[in-house]
């Protein structure tokens, strides 16, 4: 089973992402039968569509899934659906903020995540670690690639599951950030292999609940 696993570079100021710091070390320890190739994404809107276009179209992956960090969540949150606009609050790592700009222009408002969320979530729970399905990427970078691979996939009609899992801060950074959760790189690294393993396991969710109602 080949598999694509993306973080992004550190981005507001921030010395680290946690995304990467937990990618770059699932890509050393490896997991069994599977090859998966890593990948530190620019925190730039579209840039990162392109690197992680490459990397698909060199590595033919059967699964995709990028990493972000979500300053200010307690949970690891398994993204339901990209939606196409960039609207940034902040600039990205070039300068850029885009401000209600399509994605693709006439492109589908939104695209599903396809990989097998609530599965994913009941999953990672069940290792004992705190896991949602989240309803929104953001209209930020991570929003923007997970909008542009789903985008890619659909258009060349490539058939590999792909989708996107937002990860809080790690201890270090929520020090600077009074109130705000945290979780360790373990737990996250356990969360995030949890999430890899049920990704390559199970095609798609059964009708069962899986998230949370409010
Ligand atoms: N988080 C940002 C972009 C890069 C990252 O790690 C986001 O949530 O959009």
């Amino acid at each position: 089973m080949k598999i694509l696993l993306t973080g992004f570079e550190p981005f507001a100021g921030e010395k680290l992402n946690p995304s990467w710091e937990a990618v770059r070390e699932i890509g050393n320890r490896k997991i069994e039968g599977m090859e998966i190739e890593t990948l530190c994404l620019p925190t730039v809107f579209g840039r990162a569509i392109e690197v992680a276009v490459r990397a698909m179209e060199k590595f033919n992956p059967e699964i995709v899934i990028c990493v972000g960090q979500a300053g200010g969540r307690s949970e690891i949150g398994i993204e339901r659906v990209a939606i196409n606009v960039n609207d940034a609050s902040i600039q990205d790592n070039e300068g850029k903020q885009p401000v209600n700009e399509p994605i693709a222009e006439g492109g589908p408002a939104a695209y599903w995540s396809t990989l097998p969320i609530k599965s994913i979530v009941r999953a990672i729970r069940e290792e004992g670690i705190p896991a949602e399905v989240s309803n929104s990427a953001g209209t930020f970078v991570c929003n923007n690639i997970m909008y542009g691979v789903l985008n890619y996939l659909a258009q060349e009609r490539i058939n590999c599951r792909a989708g996107f899992i937002h990860i809080p801060f790690l201890p270090e950074q929520a020090i600077n950030f009074p109130g705000k959760p945290s979780m360790s790189l373990e737990t996250i690294i356990l969360g995030l292999k949890t999430a890899i393993k049920t990704a390559a396991k199970i095609e798609k969710d059964e009708e069962t609940p899986g998230g949370r109602t409010h």
